[in-house]
């Protein structure tokens, strides 16, 4: 019971310090929500040239016109891309062993689609793997989705790899979409640029050269993510005839990386970046993150913080015009500092990676160490933030958490 009470306690004050942005509150009010989790899009390939060819020519644009372009570093654990929806949906972080979709599918949750849905929005999940994968058919429903489209309910056309094709994906979604009743909120979750990329039916359809990489990690994803960015341009292009893509909130970002770091040299030689130094690697472990408000040029998004995707229902919600404050996650208008908590305890503040475990502070961008001391509290405090989820998640404790009115949450 003591655990309890202090995790409410805890649970409170982090809710009470959110504040209503002004400027961006509202600023797609009555809109549509779509959001793409992309399998395995990592940030370094957003802007990249190979052999004179971008690799993400449709991602680039997009980001070149979107009210937010920026990335994300990437929180998730063990349930890897499951672990990026639970951050996404329900601000939560990944469990402390084992995956969170598979031990905590039983319990209640205030995640966005059940929050959006009790504010007239419809809410949809889109993944052309089986239901079973990840337990999503279990989870969706626990976080709110009233609908899961998964591969049983799309005709499979094409397959790539773990299930249906993106391509086949996106454009039968979209055709789904396009008779859906608004507002609605959309979560795709897409799947042929899954690891080790190197699907036979991808690298006949990606059309894109890797001479010099072929056989590596590196050079197979290069191609898988020219694929999928084929086919996200062609959905985003279908939003905007349709009228959807000024209708909508659009966010995109990466579920978790790709290079894993045995196969580093390769990316250091693609990159010239000397990936010896673990602060060019923690660098490079970011996911892009990019959000469009129809209307908005720029988001105002805080210039102190880095960001994760625990950031993205709180923020979401903001432009939608909803205080959203049952997960743990800040918005990204915040100003004031807020780490980027990872699961094993370390953190980023800011530029500057900690790591309470070696009591070491290093700027990820420049190398220098910073002083550990300054960042000690704030490992406390991130120590504290992991404990409360775990303890929240474990015991099934959100009905507890809203004791005394769910209107203090807003
Ligand atoms: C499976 C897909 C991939 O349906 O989302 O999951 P991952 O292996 O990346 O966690």
């Amino acid at each position: 019971e003591s655990e309890v009470n202090e995790a409410k306690e805890w649970y409170d004050a982090q809710r009470a310090s959110f504040s209503v942005p002004k400027g961006v509150f509202g600023a797609a009010i009555g809109k549509n929500l779509i959001v793409i989790q992309v399998e395995s899009l990592q940030q370094f390939v957003i802007g990249l040239k190979f052999l004179g060819r971008e690799v993400t020519p449709n991602l680039n644009e997009f980001a070149r016109s979107v009210s937010f372009a920026g990335s994300a570093y990437n929180q998730t654990s063990s349930g890897n891309s499951s672990d990026a929806e639970f951050l996404a949906n329900a601000a939560f972080y990944p469990a402390s062993a084992g995956v969170a979709y598979t031990r905590f599918a039983g319990n209640s949750y205030e995640a966005l689609p059940k929050f959006l849905r009790e504010r007239g929005y419809r809410a949809i999940a889109m993944h052309g793997d089986k239901a079973g994968f990840w337990n999503r058919g279990h989870m969706y429903p626990a976080l709110g989705f009233e609908r899961f489209v998964s591969k049983k309910d799309y005709s499979v056309d094409e397959v790539i790899g773990m299930g249906l094709s993106d391509k086949s994906f996106f454009t039968q979604s979209l055709a789904m979409l396009k008779n859906e009743k608004q507002p609605f909120y959309a979560f795709l979750v897409t799947l042929s640029s899954h690891y080790p990329f190197n699907w036979e039916a991808l690298a006949k359809r990606a059309d894109f050269s890797i001479d010099g990489y072929r056989g590596t990690v590196v050079g197979n994803y290069l191609s898988a993510i020219h694929y999928l960015d084929r086919e996200f341009g062609e959905f985003v292009k279908g939003l905007k005839a349709s009228g959807l893509y000024d209708g909508s909130v659009v966010a995109v970002y990466g579920d978790h990386t790709a290079i894993p770091r045995w196969d580093s040299p390769a990316l250091s030689r693609l990159l010239g970046v000397d990936f010896s130094k673990d602060h060019n690697w923690r660098y490079t472990q970011r996911v892009p993150l990019m959000i469009n408000v129809p209307g908005v040029k720029k988001l105002p998004v805080s210039a102190n913080n880095s960001f994760g995707v625990i950031n993205l229902p709180r923020t979401l919600a903001l432009l939608l015009g909803f205080d959203f404050r049952y997960g743990l996650g800040a918005d990204m208008f915040d100003g004031a500092q807020r780490p980027v908590i990872f699961r094993n305890g370390s953190f980023m503040a800011g530029d500057v990676f900690v790591a309470p475990q070696s009591k070491s502070a290093v700027n990820v961008r420049s190398g220098e160490s910073a002083d550990y001391g300054e960042y000690e509290g704030m490992g406390e405090a991130v120590k504290k933030t992991l404990a409360v989820s775990d303890r929240i998640l474990e015991y099934d404790l959100m009905p507890r958490m809203l004791e005394g009115g769910k209107e203090s949450a807003r």
